[in-house]
């Protein structure tokens, strides 16, 4: 059983593709607020790699296929920042 699980695993990691998805976050004021913001980001089951612009205002996030992007920003919100997801 254990051995299915793993062969599952490594195929789902060589078939399943990523996905990109653009976070517009409301709130940033400094770095500590980006540190904050890839934090929760990167806590979200299914999120690979997060990059958070203080300027600009946004997050792209490198996800596992059908990771919800509503689920990233709930983490987002639960921080304290405003977020939506922009497409
Ligand atoms: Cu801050």
């Amino acid at each position: 059983m254990k051995k299915v699980l793993l062969a599952m695993v490594a195929l789902v990691s060589i078939v399943g593709a990523d996905e990109l998805v653009n976070l517009k976050i409301e709130g940033m004021m400094c770095p500590a607020c980006v540190k904050n913001v890839k934090g929760s980001l990167n806590d979200v089951k299914g999120v690979k790699e997060s990059t958070v612009y203080l300027k600009e205002g946004k997050a792209e996030v490198k996800a596992a296929e059908g990771t919800k992007p509503e689920a990233m920003c709930d983490a987002v919100k639960k921080a304290g920042y405003g977020c939506s997801v922009a497409k």
